[in-house]
């Protein structure tokens, strides 16, 4: 019999070719080098290893073709031909039990005289001393997050192989399970808060992985730099709009949401990072997550109704707003109004908030409020630039200072009465400067002047 391999049949080479493939998964390596002398009465004896179970198939074959062919001679030796046909079928019974099992196992060469270092693949895989040398195994590296199943003569460090020898290996893994949490909610403003999704693996962290993945949801992520002018698409930056790496030695990254701080009226948008399958991990139960950036976008428009200065009080000149022709679908709004029980400074039941971006009813930028939550001149547009709307408007506002507004000593007895004694302060709905706000006094009884109405 023959007790050690010294070639590798036609079998070996398919298989040498899929051990040679690149594998998706994780390996290891195994390092080896040529055997030194061994000491006197040292070395140790290494065990032969059986001819692989691929090769007793042909050989089963040939045995049983020849025994077949003493058969049928007439003059044949019936015994030899007896013989040889059992003898090929029992080993080709044998064969056809052990190729399953030699199939699964990788075969790979250990060829290079000087030494050289090979992949160890997941699963089963059989190292064959083909360098013509004797060789000797002087480093073995798991594959990462890899547990050794201690198959029957186990490579290890410091084995001695002798030519024709083989030894084996046989690791089981267990991907990495990949997970996504939000960690925070954008928030767009004048100092915009940025969001944060969270990844995390589990297992061991002893390599990078890469985890890749899909933004979605309303908003509009950009890598690189923005456009002077944000648009209603670059609502977000972000370091990869599909991709990133778990870094050696930690077990989650953050994938910053960076807010964008632009004049589009864009109140509440979203972003939905979903995982993306790889034959890296394995994708848990937590496979998306849903952040939501809001934003302190308000709407103010101008009433189309044109009124005299008893508009029911503060009150009855909210519900003028939110009953108005003009006003936008959706949202609460309060007019722009000094009086009693209204006004900025002292801020008493204040309609506009510091750092808040407003648009007009076509959802252009108008301005954003100041710190004590007002407006500063000029403004980027008037708040109305429709001829068929009211040109004046009640405000009740004087302006002390720029930046500083107060409630002016004429509001119509706080808009409750239209005597022609009384007067009001109004403003210019198409100007954008502190005459939009406040130019003079009109008398109470005069009934054209709009209102500002502010989404709340
Ligand atoms: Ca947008
Ligand atoms: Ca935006
Ligand atoms: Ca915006």
């Amino acid at each position: 019999m023959i007790k050690r391999m010294s070639t590798l049949g036609p079998g070996s080479t398919f298989l040498l070719l899929l051990a040679s493939t690149p594998s998706l998964a994780q390996t290891g390596s195994l390092t080896y080098r040529p055997a030194v002398e061994p000491a006197a009465g040292g070395g140790s004896t290494v065990q032969a290893v059986p001819i692989p179970s691929l090769l007793l198939l042909p050989l089963a074959i040939g045995l049983a073709v020849l025994g077949g062919r003493y058969l049928r001679r007439q003059h044949g030796k019936k015994l030899h031909g007896i013989l040889l046909l059992a003898i090929g079928t029992g080993l080709g019974a044998i064969s056809s039990m052990q190729v399953p099992t030699a199939i699964a196992a990788l075969m790979i060469a250990l060829s290079q005289p000087g030494g050289g270092t090979v992949d160890i693949p997941l699963g089963e895989a059989s190292y064959t001393n083909t360098a013509g040398v004797a060789l000797a195994i002087t480093d073995i590296t798991p594959p990462p997050a890899c547990t050794s199943n201690s198959p029957a003569n186990e490579c290890v460090t410091g084995m001695p192989l002798p030519e024709g020898a083989s030894c084996h290996t046989d690791y089981t893994c267990t991907l990495p399970e990949v997970t996504v949490i939000k960690q925070a909610d954008g928030v767009e403003s004048g100092s915009p808060t940025p969001g944060a999704f969270t990844l995390a693996r589990t297992g061991d962290t002893t390599n990078p992985l890469d985890v890749s993945f899909t933004l979605g949801g309303s908003a509009t992520g950009i890598t690189g730099t923005p456009t002077a002018d944000l648009t209603d698409a670059e609502d977000y930056a972000v370091d990869s709009l599909t991709a990133v790496t778990i870094p050696a030695g930690a077990s989650s990254v953050d994938v910053t949401i960076t807010v964008l701080d632009d004049q589009v009226y864009d109140p509440s948008e979203t972003v939905e990072l979903t995982l993306t399958a790889s034959a890296a991990y394995t994708i848990g139960a937590e496979s998306a997550a849903l952040m939501s950036i809001s934003s302190e976008d308000k709407r103010i428009f101008v009433t189309a109704g044109s009124f005299n200065g008893d508009l029911g009080g503060i009150a009855g000149a909210d519900q003028k707003c939110n009953e108005d022709a003009n006003k936008p679908s959706g949202g609460v709004y309060a007019a722009l109004l000094g009086g009693a029980d209204r006004g900025p400074d002292p801020a008493v039941d204040w309609v506009l908030s510091a750092g808040t971006s407003y648009f007009n009813a076509t959802e252009d930028f108008i301005a954003r409020a100041n710190t004590v939550a007002v407006f500063d001149f000029p403004l980027n547009l008037p708040f109305s630039t429709s001829s068929s709307l009211p040109i004046e408007i009640w405000t009740g506002i004087d302006i002390v200072s720029a930046g500083r507004w107060a409630v002016a000593p004429e509001t119509c007895s706080s808009w409750s009465s239209s005597d022609t004694a009384l007067e009001g302060a109004f403003g210019w709905s198409d100007l954008d400067d502190a005459f939009s706000i406040r130019v003079i006094e009109l008398s109470c009884n005069v009934f054209d002047p709009g209102l500002y109405c502010v989404e709340q």
